[in-house]
């Protein structure tokens, strides 16, 4: 007695190849994870991952970088048509971000009632600098999540007009980030810097 045939069994679909393109495209960052650093070497600035606005822009600078070849500075407000004028650079972090410390240095070379330095997130002042004129470390803790961090020049805040004469040393905010700018405080990822 034989049996029924056997049914064969459904032939899987054939396997598609997923192969990667062969070049993938430059990857562009519009957020700053915790691993990655960022310490101006490229020479371009704004790149995708900062916007810088306002009454002027900030400008990648190699007149004085804490190290390498570039640093950026702020711009020369005096000249703007109205005070008190700003001008801010903005980078956020990841939506996975997990927390930490911002590290970086500056040189804050201003002096009221001329010019402030000031670190917002999200907003809200976090770090006030002025009279700065050596390059300082600085950290600034970060919460979990995207956050906007904002370095703000701001010229003539008091809208003082004329302005007392500024002492000639003065030269404006050089920025400059540490080797690791994001370090978590976390065991496993920690960063080391
Ligand atoms: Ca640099």
């Amino acid at each position: 007695m034989s049996t029924s045939a056997p049914t064969t069994p459904d032939t899987p679909p054939p396997k598609t190849a997923t192969t990667p393109p062969p070049t993938s495209p430059p990857k562009t960052r519009t957020c700053i994870s915790a691993t990655e650093t960022e310490n101006f070497e490229s020479g371009v600035f704004p790149n995708s991952l900062w916007k810088t606005g306002g009454d002027g822009a900030w400008e990648i600078d190699k007149g004085d970088t804490y190290e390498g070849r570039y640093s950026i500075k702020s711009p020369d407000l005096t000249e703007a048509p109205s005070f008190p004028a700003v001008s801010t650079a903005t980078i956020v972090t990841c939506d996975n971000y997990l927390g930490g410390t911002m590290k970086l240095n500056v040189k804050a070379s201003v002096l009221p009632p001329a010019d402030v330095f000031v670190i917002y997130v999200d907003g809200v002042k976090e770090m006030q600098l002025i009279d700065v004129n050596d390059w300082t470390s600085i950290e600034v803790d970060v919460p979990e999540g995207r956050h906007e961090i904002a370095f703000s020049y701001q010229y003539n805040v008091f809208n003082v007009i004329p302005l007392p004469p500024s002492p000639p040393n003065r030269e404006g905010v050089y920025l400059a980030m540490s080797k690791c700018l994001l370090c978590l405080h976390g065991f496993h990822e920690m960063v080391r810097c």
